[in-house]
């Protein structure tokens, strides 16, 4: 068998993000939803984001993930076709096609075109035995997946703790549906963080180096350049923070002066100190895992956890 990538790499449409950006900026608590990050450019600082000392979710996930491979393997079986939502710069990936016996597929879904592209043709020329279907799509809409070769089981992959950006009655309702994805019997592999003190929470996502600031602040140069906006990115702030009551981290861009911005001719007045909120990464307990995944009709299979219980690698049966 060869190796092969199917043509699902259109890029997402531009003209869609002009409502969701109207319509965040002119409400009276200004949002922006998070999927705005990841042009290229957000997409090369999240890789960044996730070296740095500062940001210990990522490495704490591929040790969990290094040190449970193999039982993950053995208890999802042979064959399984693998869908990963949110494919990023497939690293974690990786170590799952290593430890899967003859995975079947492979179906990376991301929102940055360019990086998908790129990571799906190395994939190809390294698992020439495993069939490589990208997916250009906002996985947070509902999506018609690619032919998927014939295969065993589904196994759904949704690392990085990238469940937290959802509300949790919007997790539930995501977990949901990645579960009609897989069918009964089906498996979900995902990647939690704990709830944990404040200091640790504000530095990852508040790192000395500026690395988040220049994510944060580069979803206004690129709605600037996408929708002919004028944002002076001077006049806004990166602010991140631990919400203790709502059990997660927010990002906001707060603006440092009275000033209006024009947004695709529309006009956008900022108070001095009002921000836009941009991001919201909720940290899990024991009973709100529980509550969310049998919300979604998944029981757990089998929970991994670090030395320092910071992260979670969590198998779901469906
Ligand atoms: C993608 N997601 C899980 C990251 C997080 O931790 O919420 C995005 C991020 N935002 C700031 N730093 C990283």
């Amino acid at each position: 068998m060869s190796a092969s990538v199917s043509s699902n790499l259109a890029p997402i449409e531009t003209s869609g993000i002009v409502e969701d950006v109207l319509c965040g900026l002119t409400a009276s608590r200004k949002t922006l939803p998070a999927k705005l990050f990841y042009d290229e450019e957000g997409a090369r600082l999240f890789e960044q984001i996730c070296t740095l000392d500062e940001y210990y979710l990522t490495r704490t996930e591929l040790s969990i993930l290094r040190a449970s491979v193999r039982e993950i393997g053995e208890r999802v079986g042979g064959r399984a076709a693998l869908v990963e939502y949110g494919s990023g710069a497939g690293i974690k990936v990786r170590l799952l096609l290593d430890a899967l016996l003859h995975p079947a597929a492979y179906v990376p879904i991301d929102i940055s075109h360019e990086q998908l592209a790129r990571v799906s043709s190395e994939l190809a020329g390294d698992y020439p035995n495993v069939a490589i279907r990208p997916l250009c799509a906002d996985y947070t809409q509902p999506l018609s997946l690619p032919h998927i070769p014939e295969h065993d089981r589904r196994l759904a992959f949704f690392p990085g703790s990238t469940i937290g950006n959802f509300h949790p009655a919007e997790a539930a309702a995501f977990l949901r549906r990645i579960r009609r994805v897989v069918g009964p019997g089906g498996m979900l592999l995902l990647g939690v963080d704990r709830r944990k003190d404040a200091a640790t929470l504000n530095a990852a996502y508040d790192d000395r180096d500026g690395v988040t600031a220049a994510f944060n602040l580069n979803v206004l140069r690129r709605i600037n350049r996408e929708l002919g906006a004028d944002f002076d990115l001077s006049r806004f702030r990166h602010k991140a923070f631990f919400n203790e009551s709502a059990g997660r981290v927010e990002m906001h861009l707060q603006a440092t002066v009275a000033h209006q911005v024009d947004v695709a001719g529309t006009p956008v007045a900022f108070a001095r100190g009002e921000t836009i909120w941009t991001e919201s990464s909720y940290k899990y307990d024991r009973d709100q895992l529980t509550t969310v995944t049998t919300a979604a009709g998944f029981a757990i299979e089998r929970l991994w956890t670090d030395a320092d219980d910071r992260f979670w690698v969590v198998l779901l049966v469906a």
